[in-house]
């Protein structure tokens, strides 16, 4: 990924770590520069009641594309065994599995969304969508680190 920074992460800035080989870190700029996707979800929060908002930014699974997961990319079982794990700043934490966004399973169009009706995200970090959920509780704000792992360490 060309925005790879040997700095400390600065506010808005994604770590993307783990099981892949080319780990680092990103900015809001960044993910504004690879293809963008843009949606309006509406979910139900039990404490907030219905909400809707409208998002745009990269595929989920490009970024983690380029950040070059240790699977076999043709390997279509091999992608299956990996899991995404998604930290916000105030330590919210979601984990995902491949499957359920890669375009030949789920196919969940899960994005890393720059912007949020019509603000910026630059300051606060990128916020995780998960188009389809009922809830609100996926849809996680600033997020601050992405790691991929494979399911190895459950088998031991
Ligand atoms: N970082 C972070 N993101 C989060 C949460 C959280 O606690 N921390 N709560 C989630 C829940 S439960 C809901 S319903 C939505 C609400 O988002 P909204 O108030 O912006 O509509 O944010 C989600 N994103
Ligand atoms: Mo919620």
């Amino acid at each position: 990924m060309h925005s790879m920074s040997t700095d400390l992460p600065t506010n808005g800035q994604v770590t993307l770590s783990g099981q892949v080989r080319a780990p680092a870190w990103v900015s809001v700029a960044t993910l504004r520069s690879m293809p963008q996707r843009e949606m309006t979800v509406s979910f139900e929060c039990r404490s907030s009641g219905p909400r809707r908002h409208h998002f745009t930014g990269p595929l989920l699974i490009d970024v983690l594309q380029a950040a070059e997961p240790l699977f076999d990319p043709a390997e279509r079982k091999d992608r299956l065994r990996f899991v995404i794990a998604v930290l916000g700043r105030d330590g919210h934490r979601v984990v995902l599995s491949w499957g359920e966004i890669d375009p030949e399973f789920g196919n969940t169009a899960a994005l890393l969304a720059v912007g949020m009706d019509c603000r910026d995200l630059d300051e606060e970090g990128p916020h995780l969508v998960m188009p389809g959920d009922r809830c609100g509780a996926r849809h996680i704000s600033r997020v601050t680190d992405i790691r991929v792992c494979a399911d190895d360490r459950l088998w031991v």
